[in-house]
């Protein structure tokens, strides 16, 4: 062992040196001439203080993948340690695997420094551009959820999640503890958390740090994990942590042999708290002020090293003193450094779960949907919901990937509030604790991840589709705005993952946002927010998709589109009420290849006006404004043109699949055209921008922040929304354009300003709409 250790410390020597040279050298990478300052970078940039403890772990690691031929990848939460991580993937050869400028020898060395954080360089932090990276490591927390995510249905993998005791004061991480009771030791691999205690976060300690030894080690029993504690005091760390990740690793072996103890609620998986000096090896003191352990070594020591010579004297000796050329000869590293590689297929690098689909064999089977349909040729009359249907569906999607063990449903307990409660007949919700006689779908090998924490469920299905797995988020539509951050954290990874050519496909991050905002009058106010759209249609290209299915049939046709889709973020805003149906299957498929489509039952040729919506309770609205519309202007020509998905690149998914037809094919080019949207009317009109032709033809209508518990036509008519405001701003713009006269349009105006004021009285004394909007029909 004395061996192994001795060589362990080689090799965080080595990356050690690799890590802080990318920080500062643009030259004389092996200081075979003494330091001077045209060698320091003009622009220092990078994190030094977290580096020493990601080298040291990953060596550890690397020692016993190779002892026990471990199939082990590695999440790093303080991805700004990625000098750290660069210089791991460099000298156990991955880099140069898909870096053909970074082989292992100098030039690669030369390049890995010179190009560190450097305009078109290597990035600062960890990136999709570099192997065996599957989380953007800049905005902190979600390391531990993704690790979970990655180690669902993979029996076999070890998933070691480097956490920063500044990471672990984040809501995320906080919740993440909790994941391992959601994990069937059987079925599922294991991960290893280690927080990484090195007392600091960027200008102060953290809250871990300051923590007793007893009382750590309390906290995570208490979490339901068995704690391991490794402490620079306690002795040579080194063979501490060698002897730990042993011991975890034979617990992790006993979970898997013989499942969670008897005394224990659940599986006791095994975590290290480990106790290292923030910037361990580094400078210890600068201008008086004490520099390694403490939060001053975060960044970069010595930022003037270019300029002050006492400063680059400083880092000189520092970079000296891990005595780099004993470590490298024959322009590679000794041999004690490359006896602890792992051979490639069992590099963390180079794991092949981080390649999305590229190694993994199973198959995914996305079903036909057509049984589910439903009889929809009489547009508008009989109603359907839609997430019942894409429940339906659902079911037979685990029904026939059944023994393909690649598809979960993730959903902070609302399986049974969002409809789609039909999978329980094939699936369960999944739960490791104790499950009592009374409970309903839960068993420990569901395959339903139900936590009411969005953001571990987010990082989950991260962790799960990036290593080559199928999954759909559902989610209220208010409360996904609770891991908008996360999402547009993915979407940052997945446009530069898309790019990369090694990286293999992915399966799309398929978000379903149900129990909309229109119809949450019973809950209110806080329950009505559309914003997540929003956010998520500022993403270029058209790797974002978001549909907004106008019924049933075409729910269904929508799923399977997004269960097909690889690369890609979907979002599906559904309703579960009952609605009208208006969509056969075919007609929902035609619709599906263009994104929009001219409904012709309720369109006539040449129109004076078009109307146009996107989301279900807006088409009603829209539809019902054209009755009444057509009912007191009888020569009045409408078209009706559904929206069925928007990217950023505009309405319809034409730009990103199929040529596109012309906005004027829809639109005309003059007439006016009244949109009612599901979200926020400027999230449309970013969209519309290219198309204004200057005419003001075009009048937005969509949620305009006006909620409360009230009913579900009040909603509408609180954001204008409604059939009635539709009609008095069509005979508004109908005016404008000469199309008919004054005091027609006057007539009609203040009849629907009455039904309002009406509305109003109605609800008052009633509690309810009036049947006429209640039971409205098409037909
Ligand atoms: C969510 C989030 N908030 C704030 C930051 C800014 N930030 C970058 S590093 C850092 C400190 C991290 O401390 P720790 O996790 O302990 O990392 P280490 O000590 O290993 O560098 C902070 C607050 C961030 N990256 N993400
Ligand atoms: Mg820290």
């Amino acid at each position: 062992m004395d061996d192994t250790i001795s060589k362990i410390k080689k090799y965080v020597r080595a990356t050690n040196y690799l890590s802080a040279i990318q920080i500062y050298l643009q030259d004389n990478f092996l200081l075979k001439e003494p330091l001077k300052k045209e060698h320091i970078k003009p622009r220092l940039l990078g994190h030094w203080g977290t580096c020493p403890g990601i080298n040291f772990v990953y060596a550890q690691m690397n020692a016993k993948i190779i002892e026990h031929n471990l199939d082990a990848l590695f999440i790093l939460g303080p991805g700004h340690g990625f000098p750290a991580l660069q210089s791991n993937l460099f000298l156990e050869g991955t880099l140069g695997l898909y870096d053909k400028n970074s082989p292992r020898n100098y030039a690669g060395i030369a390049n890995i420094s010179k190009w560190f954080s450097w305009p078109y360089g290597f990035p600062s932090h960890s990136n999709p551009a570099a192997p065996g990276v599957i989380l953007e490591g800049g905005e902190l927390g979600y390391s531990l959820g993704t690790a979970w995510g990655t180690v669902l249905d993979n029996p076999n993998l070890i998933s070691v999640c480097l956490i920063g005791d500044g990471e672990a004061e984040t809501g995320p991480t906080a919740t993440a503890w909790h994941l391992s009771k959601f994990i069937n030791p059987k079925r599922d691999g294991a991960v290893l958390p280690i927080l990484h205690a090195n007392g600091y976060k960027i200008s102060g300690p953290t809250i871990f740090g300051r923590m007793k030894n007893e009382e750590l080690i309390e906290l995570f029993h208490g979490y339901g994990y068995e704690p391991f504690m490794v402490d620079q005091n306690h002795g040579d760390i080194y063979e501490i942590m060698h002897n730990t990740i042993e011991r975890c690793l034979e617990k992790i072996k006993d979970l898997k042999t013989n499942g969670k103890n008897e005394n224990d609620s659940y599986p006791r998986y095994p975590m290290i708290i480990l106790r290292t000096q923030k910037g361990w090896t580094g400078i210890k003191e600068l201008n008086n002020e004490r520099i390694e352990d403490n939060c001053l070594s975060h960044q970069v020591v010595g930022m003037n090293a270019k300029t002050d010579e006492s400063e680059l004297k400083l880092i000189e000796e520092w970079l000296k003193s891990y005595n780099f050329t004993e470590l490298w000869e024959d322009d590679d590293f000794i041999d004690d450094i490359k006896s602890l590689i792992p051979p490639p297929s069992l590099a963390m690098g180079n794991n092949k779960h981080t390649f999305g689909l590229k190694y993994i064999e199973s198959q995914f089977n996305v079903p036909d949907y057509s049984e589910f349909t439903e009889e929809a040729t009489i547009p508008g009359t009989i109603g359907s919901s839609s997430m019942v249907r894409i429940g339906n569906y659902l079911k037979k999607v685990f029904e026939e990937n059944r023994d393909n063990s690649n598809f979960r449903v993730f959903s902070p307990d609302e399986s049974y509030s969002n409809k789609i409660h039909k999978i329980f007949e094939e699936t369960s919700r999944v739960f490791s604790g104790p499950i009592a006689p009374w409970d309903k779908d839960i068993t420990e090998d569901g395959r339903v991840m139900e936590i009411l924490s969005e953001h571990s469920l987010q990082a989950l299905m991260q962790g799960y589709v990036l290593t080559g797995r199928y999954g759909v988020f559902v989610s209220y539509e208010a409360f996904v705005q609770v891991v908008s951050s996360m999402a547009d954290q993915y979407a940052k990874f997945l446009r530069i993952a898309r790019e990369i050519p090694w990286r293999g496909n992915i399966p799309s991050f398929n978000y379903i946002l149900t129990s909309s905002g229109w119809r949450q009058e019973h809950n209110g106010f806080s329950h009505q927010n559309p914003g997540f759209i929003d956010s998520m249609l500022q993403k270029q290209g058209c790797f974002v998709k978001v549909y907004f299915p106008p019924d049933g049939n075409s729910a269904l046709a929508v799923m399977k589109r997004c269960l097909e889709s690889k690369n890609q973020i979907n979002i599906i805003v559904a309703g579960k009420t009952v609605e009208p149906r208006w969509l056969t299957g075919v007609h929902a498929e035609q619709e599906l290849e263009t994104g929009l489509a001219v409904w012709g039952f309720a369109s006539d040729k040449n129109p004076d006006i078009v109307f146009s919506s996107a989301g279900e309770y807006l088409t009603k609205e829209s539809l019902a404004a054209i009755k009444i519309l057509k009912s007191e202007l009888r020569d009045l020509k409408i078209r009706y043109v559904n929206i069925l998905e928007i990217s950023a690149l505009g309405l319809g998914n034409s730009l990103c699949q199929v040529p596109l037809h012309s906005f004027t094919d829809y639109y005309t080019t003059d007439k006016p055209v009244i949109f009612n949207f599901h979200g926020y009317p400027e999230t449309l009109k970013q969209i519309l921008f290219e198309a204004q032709d200057g005419k003001n033809r075009f009048s937005v209508h969509g949620y305009i922040e006006n909620g409360s518990t009230t009913t579900p036509f009040d909603l509408h008519l609180r954001n204008k929304t409604s059939r009635y405001d539709l009609v008095i701003d069509a005979c508004e713009m109908l005016i404008k354009q000469n199309t008919i006269d004054v005091s027609t349009a006057d007539i009609i105006i203040n009849k629907y300003k009455q039904k309002i004021s009406e509305h109003k009285e109605y609800i008052l004394k009633h509690g309810v709409d009036p049947d006429e909007i209640e039971n409205w029909k098409w037909s």
